[in-house]
């Protein structure tokens, strides 16, 4: 590996944004090539981890995110809200998930902030249930208080997703309900409890490339690095104030993902929301790019997602298919 490879491959956290903006505005096959070398150095180049997603309470969330059709501020939105799931219901959809391959169940609700009671304890009794399944459990539940991460903590759960979104001077132009710091304050108290990190954001809101730069600032300011990095693209939906904005070109995706892997080298990837408006070959050059999770499945929360047979396809295509897959296109 040639010295500036070797460079690359080294874990900091003292990134500036003008140094990862200019690893984003590299010239693409040398990003790429960068980024691929540092991803081989750390993962095993051919597995793919498939993530499962279930929206476990749907719509009508107090938070004003721009981008959000679960937002109860976004009235035109044609999304039909949903209270919290029966645990045994959400058990059965793991059941199922893990059959068709997945490794890691991850349920979203759309709330604010999590409130002690009946429906936390339901939602505990569900990380219960996916991890004594042997799978990996996530949840997205808003805001945390720090008695509220330690039963989480104590009910087995993996991870914790609680994105940035974007960058700290774009996020006013995104959500008012809550601020940056909020954001920071649950991250911290989700570490605090001895939960992986689940953290990330979204392209394609009408920021600049240093806002992208200054979000991944801030992750890889973390130490260490979350565990897990859900990189989006918007899905704009009809009714959101985002609903008019293009499409994301899918090399500014795949620069972002290949960002990501050069300043959070040992951090799994996720190709999140977006994906389905993206070719097979564009979706390859963003695992080439460092990539190596998808989540798998028909829909994410509310937006559909690439369908399971044409995963089954791609993964076949990269010769990253395990048995598990064959199943699912069987069924
Ligand atoms: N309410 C919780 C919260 O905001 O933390 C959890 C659910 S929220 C839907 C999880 C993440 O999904 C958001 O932080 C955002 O990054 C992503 N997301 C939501 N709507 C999206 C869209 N239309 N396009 C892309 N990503 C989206
Ligand atoms: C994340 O960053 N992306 C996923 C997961 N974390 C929870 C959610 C994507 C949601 C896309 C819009 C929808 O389907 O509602
Ligand atoms: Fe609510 Fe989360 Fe959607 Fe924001 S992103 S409106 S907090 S569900």
């Amino acid at each position: 590996m040639t010295e500036k490879l070797l460079a690359d491959v080294k874990i900091r956290h003292d990134w500036s944004v003008e140094d990862i903006a200019a690893l984003y505005r590299l010239p693409l096959l040398e990003l790429v090539g960068r980024a691929n070398a540092v991803h081989r150095h750390y993962h095993d180049p051919n597995h793919v981890q498939k993530a499962s997603l279930l929206s476990i309470k749907t719509g009508g969330c107090p938070e004003n995110c721009a981008y959000c059709p679960q937002s109860a501020h976004h009235r035109e939105v044609d999304l039909t809200r949903d209270m919290l799931m029966d645990p045994r219901k959400v058990l059965d959809m793991a059941t199922t998930a893990k059959a068709a391959g997945a490794e890691r169940f991850c349920m979203g609700a759309a709330w604010r902030q999590v409130r002690d009671g009946k429906e936390f304890d339901a939602v505990i009794e569900m990380v219960e249930g996916v991890r004594e399944l042997g799978m990996e459990a996530c949840v997205t539940l808003g805001m945390l208080k720090p008695h509220q991460a330690e039963r989480l903590a104590k009910a087995g759960l993996t991870a914790y997703n609680h994105n940035l979104d974007t960058s700290p001077d774009f996020y006013s132009r995104i959500i008012t309900t809550r601020t940056y710091q909020d954001r920071l304050e649950t991250l911290s108290t989700v570490r605090a409890a001895g939960i992986e990190l689940c953290c990330g954001g979204i392209i394609g809101m009408g920021e600049g490339v240093n806002d992208r730069a200054a979000m991944l600032q801030v992750l890889a300011g973390f130490a260490p690095h979350p565990e897990s990095v859900p990189i989006n693209a918007l899905v704009p939906v009809e009714g959101t104030p985002l609903a008019k904005r293009p499409r994301i070109d899918p090399l500014e995706l795949v620069r972002m993902v290949a960002t990501a892997r050069l300043v959070m080298p040992q951090s799994t990837v996720r190709l999140s929301a977006g994906r389905s408006s993206l070719t097979r070959e564009a979706q390859i050059l963003c695992l080439m790019a460092g990539a190596n999770s998808i989540f798998y499945g028909d829909t994410l929360l509310t937006t559909p997602n690439a369908g399971i047979g044409e995963d089954a396809e791609l993964l076949t295509a990269i010769g990253a298919v395990e048995e598990t897959v064959e199943t699912a296109l069987a069924s």
